[in-house]
């Protein structure tokens, strides 16, 4: 009888805020060796080095990216290399290569070595001012106003049209913000919800980039890596949609958000100086309805803001005191 193929991943943009906890999820299920992890230029931590492979990698240079796959005999990639959306408004044209023409590398190298299974990430920034903005559908109005929900939207069409056109198994969702203590986001609008609770902690005050009413649907990590991982594992009979699945844990304002480190750090302040960001965020969402993603593989958030604050609080602290 056959052997099964073992999975063996390569994960891009594994140095960024959801690749490194992704990729250590990964190996502690299929195997240190079994786990890629690449970047672009960013030195990767020690935890990321030391626990498996490593490659320097640009998903824009398609060979760089054939090189790492032909040679880690790779059948799955997680593409989490990503031009976020602020960054993408000050870098349009290096939005573009980086979402759209490495994406396109990737379904390529994918496509051409008949792969098991793609993971592209969408993001809430598909949405614009002319979605409504509570309980946003997942069938809905997608006309973005950042060059990052342009290549999102593009991109989930591009990896419906690689799935129907050449049965390429290729899946996604679009993330809300993602809080998470292990590394920090980079050039995104939800940035705020994860650079405020190392301000509390270190500084007990924050200025804020968007306004105390802004409100966003957010997810902690844990959420995050469990919810992608779950989709890739799901039986594929199962899933209706493919790449731009509605995803979210929570929504809440800057202020409240305040309030709840407040009700564990009494002292702490925030003010409020709006930039550029926040007409990004006043374009997004403010709820987002996933029972698209609840029905078709059973998505279901574990944190809510009082049990996320608290763990990233005690993380934070933790991580902090020990000057990781
Ligand atoms: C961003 O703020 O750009 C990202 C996102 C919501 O996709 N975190």
């Amino acid at each position: 009888m056959a052997q099964k193929r073992m999975k063996k991943i390569l994960v891009t943009g594994a140095v960024g805020q959801i690749g490194s906890e992704l990729t250590m999820e990964l190996r502690k299920r299929y195997g240190n060796d079994n786990v890629l992890a690449t970047g672009r230029k960013t030195k990767p931590s020690k935890m990321l080095l030391n626990s498996g492979p490593f490659e320097f990698i640009d998903i824009i240079i398609k060979e760089t990216v054939e090189k790492v796959v032909d040679e880690y005999d790779i059948d799955t990639i997680y593409n989490m290399a990503a031009i976020l959306s602020a960054v993408g408004e000050e870098k349009p044209l290096l939005c573009w290569n980086v979402n759209i023409n490495g994406m396109y590398n990737i379904l390529e190298i994918a496509h051409e070595r008949e792969m098991t299974r793609v993971f592209v990430p969408s993001s809430i920034a598909v949405f614009g001012p002319e979605t409504p903005q509570d309980n946003t559908p997942q069938e809905t109005v997608l006309k973005p106003k950042t060059m990052y929900g342009v290549t999102k939207v593009c991109g989930e069409l591009l990896g419906d049209y690689y799935f129907k056109r050449f049965n390429l198994d290729i899946r996604g969702v679009r993330y809300p913000g993602i809080i998470s203590s292990e590394t920090l986001p980079g050039g995104g609008t939800t940035d705020y919800a994860v650079e405020i609770f190392y301000e509390a902690i270190k500084n007990k005050k924050y200025t804020c980039f968007v306004k105390e009413d802004t409100v966003l649907p957010m997810m902690y990590m844990p959420d995050c890596i469990k919810g992608t991982i779950d989709l890739m594992d799901t039986d594929i009979s199962k899933l209706k949609h493919h790449c731009d699945f509605n995803l979210t844990a929570m929504s809440f304002s800057v202020g409240k958000l305040v309030d709840e480190i407040k009700k564990h750090i009494p002292e702490f302040t925030c003010n409020y100086k709006p930039d550029f960001r926040q007409a990004i965020a006043d374009s997004w969402p403010r709820s987002i309805d996933d029972s698209a993603a609840r029905e078709e593989w059973g998505w279901k958030p574990e944190y809510n803001l009082p049990t996320m604050t608290k763990d990233m609080l005690d993380k934070l602290s933790n991580k902090l005191s020990l000057g990781r």
